[in-house]
């Protein structure tokens, strides 16, 4: 069976949630709006009409871009609108499940013991990999596990053909536009055959799931054949995610959190700790208390797992509780942060940090 979180890769990007959020603007407003009959069958004849000639436009826009006339041709004619990337947001797992219930779907034992097999299978490359990049290999590991299930499941949709369809949807159309161009891009410079660019419906592509955007500027050629395979090739994969995972400020010396028991008396001191300034960045941090330092938090009767006192080292930590105060609790170092750039969700980016831990040789 397929897990849900590859039925849905699209919140496998950064943009996923914001992607997300406005095609379900898009779809409330739409019952508003728009005739019943056009929502519920799109495209309609009428769409595809328009749809043709948004296309006609669009050839001369990539043209005048100066990607070439065979990619164009190659890529951007007879194809149609995928209702499936306009529908596949219907149905949202992660914002209707606790914290436990996702993360425990995918920390499972077949995720986990595939881990530690394809660890032990790369060993070479991801030791190669975490070198030359600063990332350790059960972080890459854990990304990859939990994007596309370790490359085996990467999404089927065209890639053109569903950028295209949501560059035509009026409610996000500049982005997806963009995202377009870019897609043309990487064909242009020869990167993947127009057959093989596959991915999820809304654009993330390969083992890493990276929309256009984030390969043009993160991708990576690791065995330097010329050629940014992230579909394919396991050393761009690992050096791909490695790469946008550094860009964004991976420290190896650190990880990236811990999950800790909250004292009895919690209650009486969380409204002090709690974000008075939000962190900019990701909305998933406007949850997280302040940064206290380990002895701080050590000092509230904050405890490791198996009781025992936090770890001596100078290090900063904000506080997450998923599920509520009598839910499961983590402490989230900087490298939390960098997780959240991949995908701004606190339920993704925690079990991004469990299943690392999982991995660790
Ligand atoms: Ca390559």
């Amino acid at each position: 069976m397929i897990p849900t979180t590859i039925l849905y890769p699209k919140f496998s990007h950064p943009e996923g949630r914001l992607i997300l959020t406005n095609i379900t603007k898009f779809f409330k407003a739409s019952v508003l709006t728009v005739s019943l009959s056009v929502a519920a069958s799109f495209p309609s004849y009428a769409a595809e009409l328009n749809f043709d000639q948004w296309l006609k436009e669009l050839r001369i826009e990539a043209a005048d871009k100066g990607i070439s006339a065979s990619i164009i041709k190659a890529a951007l004619t007879d194809i149609k609108p995928y209702p499936k990337a306009i529908k596949s947001d219907r149905a949202q797992p992660e914002f209707k499940r606790t914290f436990v219930n996702y993360s425990t779907k995918r920390l499972s034992d077949w995720r986990i013991n595939t881990g530690i097999k394809k660890r032990k299978q790369h060993q070479q490359l991801l030791n190669k990999v975490a070198k030359e990049y600063g990332v350790q290999p059960r972080f890459i590991l854990s990304f990859w596990g939990l994007e596309t299930n370790y490359g085996s499941y990467t999404g089927n949709n065209d890639i053109i053909r569903s950028l295209a369809t949501l560059a035509f949807d009026k409610r996000r159309a500049a982005y997806f536009r963009k995202e377009l161009f870019n897609a043309l891009t990487i064909l242009d410079e020869g990167h993947i055959k127009l057959e093989d660019m596959k991915g999820s419906w809304s654009g993330a592509m390969g083992q890493g799931q990276f929309m256009p955007s984030s390969f043009l500027r993160f991708a990576q050629d690791f065995d330097g054949d010329g050629k940014k395979d992230i579909w394919h090739n396991q050393g761009d994969v690992f050096a791909s995610i490695a790469n946008y995972l550094r860009h964004f400020g991976w420290n190896d010396q650190q990880t990236w959190g811990r999950q800790v028991t909250l004292p009895d008396n919690a209650k009486t001191w969380l409204d002090d700790v709690k974000a008075l300034k939000p962190e900019k960045g990701c909305r998933a941090l406007r949850v997280h208390t302040d940064k206290l330092t380990l002895a701080q938090w050590n000092d509230l009767g904050i405890r490791r797992l198996n009781t025992g006192e936090l770890p001596n080292v100078d290090l900063q930590a904000t506080l997450i509780l998923p599920d509520g105060i009598n839910g499961p609790a983590f402490l989230t170092y900087d490298n939390y942060r960098t997780i959240l750039r991949y995908n701004c969700a606190n339920s993704y980016a925690i079990t991004i940090g469990l299943l690392a831990d999982k991995l660790k040789s």
